[in-house]
Parts: C-alpha cells; sequence; structure tokens
C-alpha cells in the first residue's frame, strides 16, 4: 500500500483489518517501525483523528508530530501560477515538499468547502499534498472521505457480529443545527459496499449521497421501512449533496432514540463522533446497551496502527 487516501488503496481489506484485530489484542510493538516519523497537519479540527493516529504511531516505536497548520503554519496557497501578493504566505509546493523531506509518512485532514462542489469532489487540496509531498500520504479525513473512521467501523462490526450470516447495516441521517461534510456517510458507504454485509440508507428527499456512493444500494426515504431488521445502524448527518452543502431539513423527527431502535433488531448503534447528544442520537440509545461508538473511537488506534505499519514498511 501505498497511499491510504480510499479503499482503493487498499491491496487486502480483510488483512488490514484482520491485522487491526491483532494489533488490539498485542498493541505495544516499538520495534516495528522504530526511529519512523510521521507529520499530521490538521487544517481542521480534530479529537480522536489526532489522538488515535499519535497513540498508533506510539505503539510501532515511530513518532508522531503534528502540525495545526490553521492555526500555528502559514496560510497555505493551493492554486498554481498565481502571484502571491495576497494573504497566502506559502505554496503548498514549498509546504508539501518540505514536510516530505522530514517525515516518512504525511497525515493530512482538510474539510470540503461545502460551497464548491467540483473542487472538493475533485479533492483538490489532498491531490496537491498527494503531488508534492514525495511520500506516502495518510488521508486524516478529507473532502469526500474518512478511510480510517471506515476501517474503525468495519473491524467493530466485525467484533460485533457472531450470527453465522451476514448482518443488516443501514446509513441513517439525522438532523444536526449546521451543514456537515458527506466524507464520513460516503466513506462508511464505500466500505460497506466492498464488505461482506446487507447495507442500505435511510435519508429524506434531497439528502441522497452522490452517485458513486450509493451504486446498487437500496435508499429509503421512509426511515421506519429503512431501520427495519437492521443488526447495526450508523448515524449521522449530512448536508445535501445536490443542492450542494444546504442544510433542507431540520427534522427532528429522524433524531435516533428509542422509537427508532424499536423497529430494528436490537440493533447495535454507531457515530464517529462527535455527536450532539439528543439531536442527533438521544442519551437513552447512547447511554444504552446497544451503543457501540465507544468501541469505533477505541478501534481508532488500531485502524490507524495497521495503516501506519503498511505505509512505513
Ligand atoms: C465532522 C464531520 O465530517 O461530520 C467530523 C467527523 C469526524 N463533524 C463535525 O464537523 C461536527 C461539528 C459540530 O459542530 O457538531
Amino acid at each position: 500500500m501505498k497511499h491510504f487516501t480510499s479503499i482503493a488503496d487498499v491491496n487486502d481489506v480483510n488483512q488490514l483489518v484482520e491485522q487491526a484485530i491483532s494489533f488490539k489484542a498485542n498493541a505495544f510493538q516499538p520495534e516495528l517501525r522504530k526511529g519512523k516519523k510521521v507529520g499530521l497537519v490538521f487544517l481542521n479540527p480534530s479529537l480522536r483523528t489526532r489522538l488515535s493516529t499519535q497513540v498508533a504511531a506510539q505503539n510501532l516505536g515511530a513518532e508522531a508530530i503534528v502540525l495545526d497548520i490553521g492555526k500555528d503554519g502559514w496560510a497555505l496557497e493551493f492554486e498554481d501560477g498565481k502571484i502571491m501578493n495576497g494573504d497566502k504566505a506559502e505554496h503548498i509546493r514549498e509546504a508539501a515538499a518540505v514536510m516530505g523531506r522530514y517525515f516518512d509518512v504525511l497525515g493530512v485532514r482538510t474539510f470540503p468547502s461545502l460551497t464548491d462542489k467540483a473542487t472538493d469532489y475533485s479533492e483538490t487540496l489532498l491531490q496537491s499534498f498527494l503531488k508534492h509531498a514525495g511520500i506516502p500520504v495518510l488521508s486524516l479525513e478529507s473532502g469526500t472521505r474518512h478511510p480510517l473512521q471506515s476501517l474503525a467501523d468495519l473491524m467493530t462490526i466485525k467484533e460485533h457480529w457472531t450470527k453465522d450470516r451476514k448482518p443488516k447495516v443501514v446509513l441513517t441521517w439525522a438532523p444536526h443545527i449546521k451543514a456537515l461534510p458527506q466524507a464520513v456517510p460516503n466513506s462508511f458507504a464505500e466500505w460497506m459496499m466492498h464488505a461482506d454485509v446487507d447495507f442500505s440508507i435511510t435519508n429524506p428527499e434531497g439528502y441522497n449521497l452522490a452517485p458513486e456512493f450509493r451504486e446498487g444500494v437500496s435508499v429509503y426515504h421512509d426511515q421506519a421501512a429503512g431501520l427495519a431488521g437492521a443488526d447495526f445502524v450508523y448515524v449521522k448527518n449530512w448536508s445535501a449533496y445536490e443542492a450542494y452543502g444546504q442544510v433542507l431539513s431540520q427534522d427532528e423527527s429522524w433524531s435516533f432514540g428509542n422509537d427508532q431502535l424499536a423497529l430494528t433488531n436490537n440493533a447495535k448503534v454507531m457515530h464517529c463522533l462527535p455527536v450532539r447528544r439528543g439531536l442527533v442520537i438521544k442519551d437513552e440509545v447512547l447511554d444504552s446497551a446497544n451503543a457501540i461508538h465507544l468501541d469505533q473511537a477505541e478501534n481508532r488506534v488500531y485502524a490507524a496502527q495497521s495503516v501506519l505499519n503498511e505505509l512505513l514498511k
């Protein structure tokens, strides 16, 4: 594996998941990637991604160095051919290339603008890092995907599933007050389409994901119909894709509570965090035995460890 920016970069998804599970059983192996250096660049906020990737690097004997570039770095120019007489002090051509000389792997977090679909969906910022860093690039969530989260999610489903049939996995939209990226649901859908599960989506009209992230997947606009018989429910808000970046609905009847849970097959309930309690998922569910969001968060360490171990080979 050369880079890790989407499931398409992974040769063997099962092997990556199995390796993550085995790291969970035996995490501290500091001889494995001793002395390697991992740069983690954040253009946007992070709690789990930042901390779990740092812990993962430490477990491998590597060192992770974090740059909160939005706060501590120079403002970056991504456009080529520009005369830089505005507020941007450094071009990505130099910034990425320099970091490429300091580190063995470069992790990058960039959120989408949610105003310019073409730029966001062509992953302009991530592509610039890939082009100019000259070393393996690790996505820490990009404009359209969050593959470290999806790997941890798949691992979590695998850990919790003991029955001898495919689990029914449903991704459900939930309300939110802000316009959020489609990266987490896109990525989850992409990994579930690839996994050995029965996957479907439920969201209000106007909230269908981009076509490439729901190819061959049933989408229900009636949440009750969508949730029926689910073994796992992934709850997440996202902004509209078609009316790009817009908040078209804040319908709180989609908030995930006991009424929704009752429609499922006593489902395990998942969320990538941060979750707005009461609005996205109700306390009655988050504080119940059905919620496995903390397992997902814990598994972020082993997902990152599995990926770093490959990228640092
Ligand atoms: C991000 C998202 O992509 O939805 C990060 C998830 C890992 N979430 C948020 O930005 C939540 C912000 C908020 O105000 O609730």
